[in-house]
C-alpha cells in the first residue's frame, strides 16, 4: 500500500478536510484502533498536506499540562502540536470567526526562540532549547477541535494536531533562561471576554512552572523529528481550562510581569451560522 492511500494517510486528508470546509468529522477511535505513534504519524502527514498548499511551521505547542485543561476534556497526558503561519494573529487584531467549526479560547506562557532549533541534531536536546530560548511573552491560544462536539481520545487529539487552530502573543520580554534565577511560576493568569473575567489560574498549573514546557518540547520535538525555526513560538499550554470564543468580542489574558494580549473576533463559527 502506498502512503497516499493508507488508512493513515486517509485520516489525515480527513482532518485536514475538516479544516478547510470547517465541518467537524467523527472520532477516528470511534471505528479506528490507533497507537500513540500512528497518532503523530497523521498529525505528520497532516503537517505535509498544509505546507504543500503553502502554510509553514512557525512553532509547536503542548496539551494539556494543566489539571484544569485535564480534567475539563477527560485526557491526561501531556501533548504535542504544531503551529503554523496561517494560525497566526496580530496582537490587537482581529480573528474572522468563520475560520473556525466551533472555537475556544485560552491563556498561554509562550516562549520565542531565538535560534534554530533540530532536536535531533543536538548533543543535548533539552539544554539547547532552553539556551535558544530569547523571550517570554503572555499567549492566547484558539483550539477547535476537529471532531464533533469538540469530544475525543489522546490518538484522536494528537492525530488532530492538538486541536491547534490559532495563536497570539504578547510584547516579547527578552529573557534568558540560562540565569538561575529565570523562573515563571506563582504568577496569576486572567482570561477575560469584553472586559468581564472568565477565567483564572496561576502559571504554576502549567506543570508546576510553564519553563518545564520546554524539557517536554525538546523530548517530543526530538521523537517527531520536529525542527523549529528561529522565531518560532512555543506554547507552555494553557493555565485554566479553555472558554467558547463567540465572535463579536475582545478576548485578552493577562500575566502580572508579562502583560496582557488581546484580540477582537469578527463573524460566526461555523457551527453557530
Ligand atoms: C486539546 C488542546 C489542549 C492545552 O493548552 O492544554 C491545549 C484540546 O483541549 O482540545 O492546547
Ligand atoms: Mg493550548
Amino acid at each position: 500500500m502506498t502512503e497516499s492511500t493508507s488508512p493513515l494517510s486517509r485520516y489525515a486528508s480527513a482532518l485536514d478536510e475538516a479544516v478547510t470546509s470547517r465541518r467537524a468529522i467523527a472520532q477516528l477511535s470511534l471505528t479506528a484502533s490507533l497507537t500513540l505513534d500512528d497518532a503523530y504519524r497523521v498529525q505528520a502527514l497532516g503537517s505535509d498536506l498544509r505546507t504543500a498548499r503553502g502554510d509553514r511551521l512557525v512553532g509547536a505547542k503542548l496539551g494539556f499540562t494543566s489539571k484544569a485543561k485535564a480534567l475539563q476534556m477527560g485526557v491526561s497526558d501531556v501533548i504535542f502540536g504544531r503551529l503554523y503561519a496561517s494560525g497566526e494573529y496580530a496582537d490587537g487584531g482581529s480573528v474572522v470567526m468563520e475560520d473556525f467549526i466551533h472555537p475556544r479560547v485560552e491563556p498561554e506562557v509562550a516562549f520565542r526562540l531565538g535560534a534554530r532549533f533540530d532536536a535531533r541534531a543536538s548533543a543535548d536536546p533539552e539544554a539547547e532549547l532552553r539556551a535558544a530560548v530569547d523571550a517570554v511573552a503572555p499567549g492566547l491560544e484558539i483550539i477547535d477541535s476537529r471532531y464533533r462536539d469538540f469530544r475525543f481520545s489522546l490518538t484522536d487529539v494528537v492525530a488532530d494536531n492538538t486541536s491547534a487552530a490559532g495563536f497570539v502573543t504578547g510584547p516579547w520580554q527578552p529573557s534568558d533562561l540560562t540565569s538561575a534565577a529565570a523562573r515563571f511560576d506563582d504568577r496569576p493568569v486572567t482570561l477575560e471576554i469584553d472586559g468581564a473575567v472568565v477565567a483564572t489560574g496561576s502559571t504554576s498549573d502549567i506543570l508546576g512552572d510553564p519553563l518545564l514546557a520546554l524539557p517536554a518540547i525538546a523530548r517530543m520535538a526530538a521523537a517527531q523529528g520536529v525542527v523549529l525555526p528561529a522565531g518560532s513560538v512555543l506554547l507552555a499550554g494553557a493555565a485554566t481550562a479553555a472558554v467558547a470564543l463567540p465572535g463579536g468580542v475582545t478576548v485578552s489574558a493577562t500575566v502580572p510581569g508579562l502583560g496582557s494580549v488581546r484580540v477582537t473576533t469578527t463573524g460566526a463559527p461555523a457551527e453557530e451560522r
